[in-house]
């Protein structure tokens, strides 16, 4: 029986049930046989969730890009290891052979070390999706240098927030990014941020646009000229399985983000083993994911799990619609991509373009279709079965969170019956449990619940930086001994789970994570208002969009309503970035309140997404009144 490559529904339920009774030697065989370490674990697995406190492969000694690239030199040293799709259609595509990613990678890790970043040391990336990106992340990889990536469509403050939470030394960046027909300055916002962040000395900066840039003397540098300069090979640092790989920030329901730590060996473990059986990759494919590696669908499946196979993984810098709505499309097309992972938003607005962009493309390339992010709908579950796949692409609907580091729950394409808007069954070695609002797990099938994990894996978060007490409180203090997901989820009749959605006070707008506290924080600075209330409501094609309740200090406002929107909005762009703006604004008298002064965002997402039929009861409301006032102005 192999555990690679499962290829029918009764593999997978053998290989799920060795992996659950004996996780040890299960994860241990898998890690033996598939990856390159300098030293063997002295201990498969120790945890305790009550602490909590996990560790995976302790005592082996290993780097991550010796798996990722030197491991294929031999064997696959001519195979493109990256190709970078420009957003520019007329620009050449770039192919990248993990030859000339070793030398990019060891060259850059040399530039990190003559720049003083060494083993441990924070380096913020904040680049666009251009191979500079993979590359720095794979460079600090090879240094033991611990990257925090910052999706670059994060607002100055955003940035700068980051940056200090886990004092990064240096921040890699570009003079600026193409987004469609817009270019965007990275650079002046790295300018903004670092204004309040003392602990930044050093700045490597990519040329991308050829744009006028302000270069800081004694603290900006060019990258391509050190590159240049830098010796091509670089040893690399040898770590312990258990050393922290990367930090990557995600919102949480209340207070600042979170930076959640990943250690190296389970990580890898988990990224490569997962990539490698949900997508059924096979040596000749063309791999494409559509995220942005800074967010964690990127660390795992753009970059590390992906390379650590040996495969071409494709990195494209532009958006679905530019120059035109069949762009994802003509890049299927042209290189020949056969799986291909998107998000359901994307599916949406792709959707809404109608068949036509479709019918122009040779799209027989595809193999495998994947799903991320947030809960599929049905509609657009088929509209991608139908249009993309031509209903002979299985759709792997994966079920995972930053936290988890890989995917959890999904089909492994070709093995799993799929089942529309369901992310069916739990991976090899994931143990979820469905909990009652008493802290009891609810047994059997045809049921949902809070959905939990019993048991660790190799690749789930060890802490959030600088804040252990509060990755406690936020994953291990809801239900005993379990891992709380955050979401709820419904186990069907043969076992089958389906993701409804989140139970806390995130909000997934276009797959993007959003805590309703810091949006409210930054509405609330502005001097006319008093109190703010986000929720979400359903749209078309973001899934949720943000709707805002807003109270303002005098009342009888003088200022135009349209006008405290926009500077609302524009706020917000500040703080946190554009993808956090609201669609819609309802200034109200008051917000509802239970007594002990919480706000009822339940009921003003009932409200916002016009389904009042069934508030509940409201009459223990500190202020009852006011919801027919909200109702009736509802916008
Ligand atoms: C990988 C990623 C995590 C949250 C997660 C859940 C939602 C992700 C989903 C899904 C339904 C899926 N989510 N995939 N919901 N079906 N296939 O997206 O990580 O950005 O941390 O978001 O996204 O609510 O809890 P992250």
């Amino acid at each position: 029986m192999s555990n690679y490559h499962i290829k029918h529904l009764e593999e997978y339920y053998q290989v799920y049930r060795k992996s659950v009774r004996n996780p040890e030697s299960f994860w241990e065989e898998i890690a033996e046989e598939h990856f390159m370490w300098r030293k063997k674990w002295d201990n498969v697995l120790s945890w305790d969730f009550s602490k909590p406190e996990v560790k995976w492969f302790e005592g082996a000694k290993l780097n991550i890009t010796e798996n990722c690239i030197d491991r294929h030199l031999y064997t696959r040293g001519d195979k493109t290891a990256i190709i970078f799709e420009p957003n520019n259609p007329d620009e050449e595509a770039l192919h990248i052979t993990y030859r000339e990613l070793h030398d990019r990678v060891c060259r850059f890790a040399n530039v990190l070390k003559e720049n003083g970043i060494g083993k441990g040391d924070r380096v913020c990336i904040y680049l666009p999706m251009i191979p500079e990106l993979a590359v720095s992340v794979l460079a600090c990889a090879r240094i033991g240098a611990i990257h925090s990536v910052v999706f670059a469509g994060f607002s100055a403050t955003a940035l700068a927030t980051r940056i200090k939470d886990s004092d990064c030394k240096m921040v890699i960046t570009s003079d600026g990014s193409y987004r469609g027909a817009k270019t965007i300055d990275l650079k002046g916002i790295v300018d903004e941020a670092l204004l309040e962040c003392p602990g930044v000395n050093n700045v490597l900066v990519a040329k991308r646009i050829n744009s006028e840039i302000n270069m800081q003397k004694g603290r900006d540098q060019w990258l391509q000229p050190l590159l240049d300069e830098a010796y091509h090979d670089c040893v690399p640092e040898i770590m312990d399985a258990e050393d922290p790989l990367f930090i990557l920030y995600t919102s949480g329901s209340t207070g600042t983000p979170k930076g959640m730590v990943h250690t190296t060996g389970g990580y890898m473990v988990y990224s490569a083993y997962t990539f490698k059986n949900v997508f059924q990759y096979r040596e000749k494919d063309v791999y494409w994911c559509t995220a942005d590696i800074g967010w964690i669908t990127g660390h795992s499946y753009i970059v590390y799990g992906p390379l650590c196979n040996g495969a071409t993984t494709v990195m494209f810098e532009g958006v679905p619609s530019y120059p035109d709505f069949g762009r994802f499309w003509e890049i299927i097309e042209k290189h020949k991509v056969s799986q291909f992972y998107t998000a359901p938003t994307a599916i949406r607005a792709l959707a809404k373009e109608g068949v036509e962009h479709l019918e122009k493309h040779d799209l027989s390339s595809l193999k495998v279709l994947g799903t991320v992010g947030e809960p599929i709908n049905e509609e657009a579950w088929h509209w991608y079965d139908d249009n993309v796949g031509k209903r002979k692409a299985p759709i792997v609907d994966t079920w995972w969170q930053t936290e988890t580091g890989g995917i959890m729950i999904t089909p492994i394409a070709f093995a799993t019956p799929t089942k529309p808007t369901y992310a069916t069954l739990p991976f090899i070695g994931i143990q979820p449990a469905l909990m009652d609002e008493h802290g009891k797990e609810i047994k059997g099938n045809q049921v949902d619940g809070r959905l939990c994990i019993k048991f660790p894996w190799p690749s789930m978060a060890r802490t959030i930086w600088g804040n252990h007490q509060r990755y406690k409180d936020t994953y291990f203090s809801a239900y005993d001994n379990k891992y709380f997901t955050g979401d709820g989820a419904l186990r069907d009749e043969v076992g089958y789970y389906r993701i409804t959605g989140r139970v806390d006070d995130v909000i997934i707008v276009s797959g993007h994570n959003l805590g309703t506290a810091p949006i409210e924080d930054a509405i609330n600075e502005h001097p006319a208002v008093s109190e703010s209330a986000i929720v979400g409501f359903p749209h078309d094609i973001k899934g949720n969009a943000l709707y805002g309740y807003v109270t303002l200090k005098e009342t009888g406002e003088s200022r135009k309503h349209d006008n405290l929107r926009k500077e609302i909005n524009q706020l917000i762009t500040e703080q946190i970035g554009p993808i956090a703006k609201l669609d819609k604004i309802q200034f109200t008298n008051g917000l509802p309140k239970t007594r002990s002064g919480k706000i009822m965002r339940r009921i003003l997402r009932k409200i916002a997404s016009n389904d009042t039929g069934n508030l509940g009861d409201i009459s223990t409301l500190l202020n009852p009144e006011c919801v027919e006032d909200i109702m009736d102005n509802v916008l």
